[in-house]
């Protein structure tokens, strides 16, 4: 298993990044001076030259505007955006998030300034689309459409009709990151691993509480995971939904170290949280980064896992969209029929770990990752994974209100 990159990375390089792979689309110095100083037409030429047709690139000319892009944390390869900018000429401003509701507060409020965005699809996008928040996409300004998976497509067009709106980019789950060995020795040899047990029984998340349990700071994530375990539906929005998850939790509060999106990844790494509950690929990460540690330090190194229980789990898809009021356009068109192409997007799910919507990079992923049955799961696992639905506003304000009491522990 070769470790993985972490956001960091993108700063300094690592000889041990797995996935890597021989760039398709070398550093065109010309072309982004070229660009730079705005001599399109020779840029182009060079360009097209350079992408033989197909399109890494795009005659969209940033000319000297940056293009902002807002994206969940540790979600690109190393050298997704310096591939961009060498292949394009335009210069990306980076900016990360790890809750959908930072990026919703920002597009809401408006003028935030980002060209390209990232939400997961239910509820957020949904509602965003339907809020006139994104525009609609120039599909001719996109011609690594065809690339994408039409399953995939397809599910979105109850949110997004004709998919006008947003491209599907990444998917996955939201499970367990176990580190078996300090959970066996808390819990015994014998704990079955493939429960959601491991945290909502309250017995088990005692005992595991000095090694540290971190859970995602995420409402639709964390009762989706207590009703699933409940063995109730996590779309329903029941009344008494509330009272259910809100008992769920409380068994377990006392035990919890943490609640949050993005750290956690870090705490199962580096020994200091023992059973998370997370998103998949961050949980890839987390065990390459804890392999890299090892090598680099000549200790062993732990066993860490990601686990989708046996009872079932949430599965998201996270979107890419051009808020209504970017400044960018073009570029941000670039931008995206860039990471549609197939040899971009599968370096992204070999460094990311997440499984992606492109169906000719299928064959591209490293085979380790494409045969993790932690990011593509078998068809019976598949068949226990539930999508998520937008739930009656009144339910989701509840839920959030719950949320926030949960995690003060009241
Ligand atoms: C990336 C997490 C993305 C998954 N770090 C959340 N939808």
């Amino acid at each position: 298993m070769r470790p993985h990159a972490r956001q960091t990375r993108l700063a300094a390089p690592c000889p041990h990044i797995r996935g890597r792979r021989v760039n398709p689309y070398p550093p065109i110095r010309s072309t982004a001076v070229s660009l730079r100083l705005g001599f399109a037409p020779l840029a182009c030429a060079l360009l097209l030259a350079a992408c033989g047709g197909d399109s890494t690139g795009s005659a969209a000319n940033g000319g000297n505007q940056a293009l902002n892009v807002y994206n969940w944390s540790d979600y690109v390869a190393e050298d997704t955006i310096s591939g961009f900018e060498q292949a394009t000429g335009i210069k990306v401003n980076y900016d990360v998030y790890s809750e959908n509701e930072t990026l919703e507060a920002k597009l809401t409020a408006g003028g935030a300034g980002y060209d390209v965005v990232f939400p997961s699809a239910r509820p957020f996008a949904q509602r965003q689309i339907a809020a006139g928040l994104y525009m609609p996409l120039d599909k001719d300004q996109l011609p690594n459409l065809r690339h994408l998976d039409p399953e995939i497509m397809d599910g979105l067009t109850d949110i997004d009709p004709g998919n006008r709106h947003v491209v599907p980019y990444m998917w996955g789950t939201t499970g367990l990151g176990v580190n078996v060995d300090q959970v066996r020795a808390a819990l015994g040899e014998d704990v079955p691993l493939d429960s959601w047990d491991l945290l909502f029984n309250p017995a088990n998340a005692e005992k595991l509480a000095d090694c540290g349990i971190t859970v995602l700071d995420d409402d639709q994530e964390a009762f989706g995971a207590a009703l699933i375990w409940l063995g109730r539906d996590p779309n329903a929005g029941a009344p008494d939904e509330i009272v259910a998850v809100r008992q769920a939790y409380g068994a377990i509060r006392p035990y919890i170290r943490t609640f949050n999106n993005a750290e956690y990844k870090d705490a199962l790494a580096n020994g200091d949280a023992c059973l998370v509950m997370g998103y998949s690929g961050d949980i890839g990460q987390a065990r390459d980064v804890a392999l890299e540690a090892a090598e680099n330090t000549g200790n062993p190194a732990p066993d860490i896992r990601y686990v989708i229980p046996k009872e079932g789990a949430i599965r998201w898809t996270d979107v890419i969209a051009i808020p209504a009021d970017a400044r960018n356009p073009d570029a941000a068109h670039a931008f995206i029929n860039y990471l549609m192409a197939p040899e971009v997007i599968a370096d992204i799910t070999d460094y990311v770990a997440y499984a992606n919507a492109n169906l000719a990079a299928t064959g591209l992923v490293d085979p380790e990752i494409a045969a993790d049955e932690g990011v593509y799961p078998p068809e019976d696992v598949r068949a226990k994974l539930v999508d998520p639905v937008s739930l009656p506003e009144d339910v989701q304000r509840q839920r959030v209100r719950a949320w926030t009491q949960i995690k003060s522990g009241r």
